[in-house]
């Protein structure tokens, strides 16, 4: 038989049992794929963030954002006139709105399109918590979507991290 001599695949051939277990592994692989982040703040709601910040993933690969807060609702939502705001995500790229996600809860999105998906949390755009993504590659001498800076609040503006200190070290906190 063609696969006599591999003993593993034999197995899986003979036995249905094998082929669930075989799913599940590859399930697992899948989720381990997944990048993390976290929405999180101080104790007393000061101060709100999302850990890390900004982020280097390729095409095709995973986001979730987990609301690791105890005591406070986020939201992950990106620029993107679907959401009212002004586009600061690729064109042609999927927006994206995960709604209020109670403490716990969690949201995952996959990133196909090549370039800088700017992000925010609804209640909290106005204390700057936003994020930064960059799928595969993007120009590190253009401020990305700087057409859009004067729509946006101040403190929001200044807690992108820039796109050269992204590409660098790939996570920023
Ligand atoms: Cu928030």
């Amino acid at each position: 038989m063609a696969f006599a001599h591999n003993p593993r695949r034999r197995l899986l051939l003979s036995a249905g049992g094998g082929l669930l277990v075989s799913a599940a592994l590859l399930r697992k692989a899948a989720a381990a794929d997944e990048v993390e982040i976290a929405l999180s703040g101080t104790a007393n709601g000061s101060e709100v963030w999302f850990r890390p910040r900004g982020l280097l993933i390729q095409p095709g690969q995973t986001v979730r954002w987990i609301n690791k807060d105890t005591g406070n609702v986020h939201t992950t939502t990106a620029y993107h006139p679907k959401n009212g705001k002004p586009l600061r995500i690729p064109q042609g790229a999927d927006s994206w709105n995960s709604d209020y996600l109670m403490p716990g809860e969690s949201f995952a999105m996959t990133f196909r399109v090549q370039g800088v998906y700017d992000y925010f949390c609804i209640p909290h755009e106005h204390a700057g918590m936003v994020g930064r993504i960059i799928v595969g590659s993007a120009d590190p001498a253009q401020p990305p979507y700087a057409d859009t800076d004067a729509k946006l609040p101040p403190a929001a503006l200044s807690h992108f991290p820039g796109v050269a200190d992204i590409l660098k070290t790939k996570v920023v906190q």
